[in-house]
């Protein structure tokens, strides 16, 4: 079954990567990040409630959060599986995300894990400022976010590592070359 997460630092890939491993695999490509992005565009009491938090570079709240991503996976598509991309976030996402799969008696199968270093990752979202003018994406809340993945999110990859489920794909280079690489890894 493909009940897969993508884990990187922001810039790494994980969004472009995303929707075209999903695509590959016929699965629904599920971005927190591009849920409340949508919900700030339209206004929604959703969007209000993420909108400050999301352009310091800040985690929207747990509770926030976890209940958008309960409602979105107990949605039809995802029954044949899902890919995760930017949830889970910090430990207590973790914790959430267990709670709800093992309520159907399911869990996560595989843990792609996206990597670049971080002067990189800084180019490429200045780069996408330039490009889309992302509230986010200015160099010091990139920096920010940058911070906030090393002390909120690394932590997650031991327990994930624990359960044997972590794939770690390089993420420099093309990205044709880097969604092969991925679609490997899955192998
Ligand atoms: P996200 O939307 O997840 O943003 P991100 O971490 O910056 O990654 P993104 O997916 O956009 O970028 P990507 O690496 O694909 O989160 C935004 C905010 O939402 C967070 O800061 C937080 O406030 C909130 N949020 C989201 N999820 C949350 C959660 N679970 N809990 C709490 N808060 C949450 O790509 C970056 C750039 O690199 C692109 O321009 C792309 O074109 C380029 N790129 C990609 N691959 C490349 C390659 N191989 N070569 C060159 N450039 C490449």
């Amino acid at each position: 079954m493909n009940r897969l997460l993508i884990i990187g630092p922001p810039g790494a890939g994980k969004g472009t990567q995303a929707v075209k491993i999903s695509e590959q695999l016929s699965i629904p490509a599920i971005s927190t990040g591009d849920i409340f992005r949508k919900n700030i565009k339209e206004e929604t009491d959703l969007g209000k409630e993420a909108k400050s938090y999301i352009d310091s570079g800040n985690l929207v709240p747990d509770s926030v959060t976890n209940k958008m991503v309960r409602a979105r996976l107990a949605e039809d598509d995802t029954k044949d599986g899902f890919l995760l991309d930017g949830y889970p976030r910090n430990p207590e996402q973790v914790h959430e995300l267990d709670t709800i799969l093992a309520e159907n008696n399911e869990e996560i199968d595989q843990v792609l894990l996206l990597v670049a270093d971080n002067e990189e990752l800084v180019q490429r979202l200045l780069g996408r400022a330039a490009e889309q003018g992302r509230t986010d994406d200015n160099e010091e809340v990139i920096r920010h976010r940058l911070n906030v993945y090393e002390k909120e999110t690394a932590p997650l990859l031991s327990i994930y590592r624990e359960r044997g489920l972590i794939k770690e794909v390089n993420g420099l280079g093309e990205i044709d070359e880097v969604t092969e690489r991925l679609l490997d890894a899955l192998k």
